[in-house]
């Protein structure tokens, strides 16, 4: 694969469109919670990909985010109820820092970059999402991970009264996902904080949220609250919901097949009718970066 490191998301994108992306924001206050989302200003990265991004409208109304509902569009028409200020993040375990961070306190130093990634849904859809993030190797060195650590889990809020889909039992809640250490420490796997140059819409999981662009979507778990290093692996909300479609390590893989249906393409989100589907790339197309992650294991088994 290749990668950019000159071209961003804004060279590549006319001004005029760019204007009505931002017109079409501001408009759209009811959708995206909070004060004016104000620019963010962050480095660009050498891992990003070349291809051309989603529209900010498709990635901010076609989403996953079970808090809010099954829908799609749940998410986008339900998510501006969420107070994501103040926010705060717990952690804790084995770490020589434990304690409660706020988000001001997490971000003060951290080095945000716009990292444009393929994104890939374990339900075989795609997109390209030009985030703004750090790494998340940057967090775990900043509160001192202790040497018996094997792995990190994370949970997203509880607040059933701002998050309708937990008034119902379609999940355990909270959201849980875990990663082991080395993919956690590894420099593709970031917090996201913002889309677009601008803060991270609720819908895709403000304040904070996890993205690992090698695993399938559910893995980058939303509006995290809770960072807890252990040496037993964690649990995992799908997971635990079904463990034989959904494993613990669900690196994306054209060759192990979801139970119900094929891995081996995807649909990109957009495409438009006719546009047909493209190859399911293995690691998401990231192999050359994490395949060393996984010498000596059998994918098959340890999906
Ligand atoms: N807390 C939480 N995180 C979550 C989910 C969720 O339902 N709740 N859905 C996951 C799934 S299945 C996907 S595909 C991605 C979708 O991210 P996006 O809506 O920003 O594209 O979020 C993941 N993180
Ligand atoms: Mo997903």
């Amino acid at each position: 694969m290749r990668f950019k490191n000159d071209l961003g998301w804004s060279s590549v994108t006319p001004k005029c469109t760019w204007m009505n992306r931002r017109q079409l924001l501001a408009g759209a206050g009811a959708m995206l919670a909070g004060p004016a989302l104000a620019k963010i200003d962050a480095a660009k990265s050498a891992y990003s990909t070349d291809q051309a991004p989603n529209t900010l409208e498709e990635i901010t109304t076609y989403n996953n985010y079970y808090e809010f509902g099954l829908d799609k569009g749940d998410p986008a028409r339900y998510a501006g109820g969420l107070t994501t200020s103040p926010w705060s993040v717990q952690i804790g375990g084995l770490v020589d820092r434990p304690g409660n961070y706020g988000l001001e306190d997490i971000l003060k130093d951290a080095p945000l970059e716009e990292r444009i990634y393929r994104f890939r849904c374990v339900e075989a859809w795609s997109m390209i999402i030009p985030w703004i993030g750090f790494e998340l190797s940057h967090l775990l060195n900043k509160v001192g991970v202790q040497s018996g650590a094997k792995y990190v889990a994370f949970e997203t809020l509880v607040r059933p009264e701002e998050m309708p889909g937990q008034r119902s039992g379609i999940l355990n809640w909270p959201y849980r996902e875990g990663l082991r250490l080395d993919e956690a420490m590894h420099p593709l796997a970031i917090l996201a904080t913002g889309l677009y140059g601008e803060a991270l819409p609720n819908q895709n999981g403000a304040p904070l949220r996890l993205v690992v662009p090698w695993k399938y979507g559910f893995k980058s778990i939303k509006s995290i609250v809770s960072i807890t290093l252990t040496d037993t692996q964690p649990e995992a909300t799908w997971n635990m919901q079904n463990a034989r479609e959904y494993g613990f390590y669900s690196n994306v893989n054209p060759q192990v097949d979801h139970p119900r249906w094929s891995q081996a393409s995807e649909r990109r989100v957009g495409a438009g009718l006719f546009a047909g589907r493209e190859d399911t790339l293995m690691f998401n197309g990231y192999g050359e970066q994490v395949a060393s992650l996984y010498a000596g294991q059998d994918l098959a088994k340890d999906y």
